[in-house]
């Protein structure tokens, strides 16, 4: 029996155990019903009575002591002493923790509003949800206008007298503006937006527009030709050249769309411009007198320009993304492409 005790106690010493489970086997290997300490109490029946009383306190303190060794146990596996008896290296550095980046809609719209920031306009946001006469009446949309039907536009309150409706464009805050700043304005307005449309690799229910306007005496369409050359080439560099295009606006007369020289091939035709040279950057024009007299303004005496781009588009152009729908999904192998430093 000695030798039994002495060898349990041997065991106890060298016992490992890296988890609970672990632990509990070691239990049940020496305290369980068939356990090596609870067997040696069966055979100390057997134990002459002269030696009872020695071996009796050698078996007392030795169930004392495998009961401490197992508690011990328990209590360090997964902590620290666990994890030393794994075998897990405990110097080791911890995993690095990511650190999240600006989206690149957000990296752009960004980037085009301190280009007008830097020549003076100010910035100023509005609401998404919008009615009828800030999104299309104040507009000089006409009544049949199809962006007013409920195939193109959002809707939240259809049928009310004066229902609500999601903006599809951010010319709402500029009528806005229109309304109570003082004149001159020059204001960027970027924002999201929304409309009905199937989504594509070039079309999504929502995206973000930045729209800019400047009202003032004698305002011409050469300051706007002029306005949108300076963008395009701080947004596309020094040597971009710019093309305009008769278009037409509700809410500008006259009208025009803004192409600049591709930056890929310079010029000579490749697959982003569809071998054209040029790339549409934008929408543009005079501010229609309609617009100018619905919000207050005298267009006898103000005259004024306005733009507006969208923030995904000019994101495409600018990293060559050939599928709009990439940047609404959030897979981050993708968001981590233009890893910035982030936001703090
Ligand atoms: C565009 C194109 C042309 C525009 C017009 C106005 C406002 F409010 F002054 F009438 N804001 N934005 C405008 C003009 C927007 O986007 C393609």
């Amino acid at each position: 029996m000695k030798e039994a005790i002495e060898q349990i106690l041997a065991e106890l010493d060298a016992l490992k155990c890296s988890s609970e489970k672990e632990v509990e086997e070691a239990r049940i290997h020496f305290l369980g019903k068939k356990g090596s300490v609870t067997r040696l109490f069966e055979e100390f029946r057997t134990v002459a009575p002269e030696m009872k009383r020695e071996f009796g306190q050698k078996l007392n303190l030795l169930k004392k002591q495998a009961t401490e060794r197992i508690e011990s146990l328990k209590e360090s596996v997964g902590t620290t002493a666990g994890a030393a008896a794994s075998g897990d290296d405990l110097t080791m550095p911890a995993d690095p923790m990511e650190l999240g980046s600006r989206h690149p809609v957000s990296i752009v719209r960004q980037e085009i509003v301190d280009i007008f920031r830097k020549v003076g306009y100010d910035v100023a946001e509005g609401p998404e949800v919008e009615d009828d006469w800030h999104v299309f009446e104040a507009l000089n949309f006409p009544p049949d206008h199809p962006a007013r039907d409920m195939q193109d536009t959002f809707f939240v309150s259809a049928g009310h007298p004066n229902p609500l409706l999601l903006r599809t464009h951010t010319s709402s805050v500029q009528v806005r503006m229109m309304e109570t700043l003082p004149l001159p304005i020059r204001v960027i307005c970027p924002g999201r937006v929304f409309r009905n449309e199937a989504i594509s690799a070039r079309a999504h229910c929502i995206f973000h527009q930045v729209e800019g306007l400047y009202i003032d005496k004698g305002v011409t369409f050469a300051d706007l030709k002029q306005a949108i050359l300076m963008f395009a080439r701080e947004m596309f560099g020094a040597d971009t050249q710019i093309r305009m295009r008769p278009s037409y606006f509700p809410f500008t007369e006259p009208s025009s769309e803004v192409d600049v020289s591709c930056n890929i091939c310079k010029g000579k035709g490749c697959n982003i411009c569809k071998g054209t040279g040029w790339l549409e950057i934008m929408g543009c024009g005079m501010v229609d007198p309609n617009v100018l007299r619905a919000s207050g303004i005298d267009p006898t005496v103000y005259s004024g320009f306005a733009f507006g781009m969208g923030v995904e588009r000019i994101a495409m152009l600018k990293w060559q993304v050939n599928d709009l729908r990439h940047y609404f999904e959030n897979d981050m192998r993708f968001l981590g492409e233009f890893a910035t430093a982030p936001e703090v």
